[in-house]
């Protein structure tokens, strides 16, 4: 497929990495509905494609995503916006079973700090910056901003981000815990494919059942949640790679995956 508003490739350094560039520089990345259908295409061909084993989204080091694309939303109305029910994709990159990792630098505002959230981690540069600046503009969050945020960096924090618009810069996310690495502009990039591959070599039937499990911490009591770990992982038992795994750590070898 041709893409106008993102970039794919896969690195060099790692080809079973599936990286996207987000690709509109001139307006920040604002996240247009093109871009988000095209980055959805991408992330689900990449998700269904065993050669991968995880993704990283990136932007340029001015801006990860300065957020909706304002121009696209200055003059709807609510049934436009509602008919429109953008927020359908965004559920369909939550439900993405490989590791989404986003690769930040600069802006990541509005829906762009949303977009980022959705991913299961985030390597930032110093440069980064994280924000809900939508009240400036009359609205608020509403790509899962007032929810993500707060589960990670509590209400207080929450509310005054959101009430006041006010940006986080790398660091204060990294004390946060809602990066978890940040490393200079030249080399942020680097960090995240290093990151990423480093899970592209775990065995990928145990990556995916494990990171649905951390992420039903976020949407259940704590009884079925561990109730929901302990199913998987008992699944991982019919697993060759569990066979191998703990066979080559009896025989002290390297495994050697077969994701099956
Ligand atoms: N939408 C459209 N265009 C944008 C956006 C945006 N969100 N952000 C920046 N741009 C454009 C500017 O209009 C400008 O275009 P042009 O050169 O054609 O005039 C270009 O990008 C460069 O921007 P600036 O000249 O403003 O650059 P500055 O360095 O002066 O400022 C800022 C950078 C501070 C990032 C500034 O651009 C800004 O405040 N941007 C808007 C940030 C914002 O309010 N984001 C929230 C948007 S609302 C939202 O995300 C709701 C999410 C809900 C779910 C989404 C479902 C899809």
């Amino acid at each position: 497929m041709e893409y106008q508003c993102i970039r794919v490739y896969r690195p060099e350094s790692n080809p079973r990495i599936g990286a996207v560039q987000l690709n509109r520089p001139d307006k920040l990345n604002a996240l247009s509905l093109q871009l988000m259908d095209e980055l959805i295409s991408a992330l689900e061909a990449f998700d269904a494609d065993p050669d991968i084993g995880c993704m990283v989204l990136h932007g340029t080091e001015r801006a990860f995503a300065a957020g909706a694309d304002i121009d696209e939303m200055a003059d709807a109305d609510s049934v436009e916006m509602l008919l429109r029910d953008q927020f359908r994709k965004w559920e369909r990159i939550a439900a993405l079973k490989k590791p989404l990792i986003a690769a930040v630098s600069g802006y990541a505002l509005g829906g762009g700090c949303e977009l980022a959230l959705l991913c299961d981690m985030i390597v930032a540069s110093e440069t980064a910056q994280f924000g809900q600046p939508e009240i400036n503009i009359g609205v608020m969050p509403g790509a899962g901003g007032t929810q993500r945020l707060t589960r990670i960096v509590g209400k207080a924090l929450a509310m005054e981000l959101v009430l006041t618009g006010r940006f986080l810069s790398a660091q204060e996310a990294y004390r946060l815990g809602l990066v978890n690495r940040v490393a200079p502009v030249e080399l942020y990039l680097e960090e995240a494919f290093a990151l990423a591959s480093l899970i592209a070599s775990k065995p990928p039937i145990a990556v995916r059942l494990a990171k649905e499990a951390v992420l039903k911490a976020f949407s259940t009591p704590l009884e079925l949640g561990i109730e929901f770990e302990r199913k998987n992982f008992y699944l991982l038992f019919s697993t060759a790679d569990q066979k191998e795994g703990m066979h080559a750590f009896q025989q002290k070898r390297l495994p050697q995956w077969q994701g099956r």
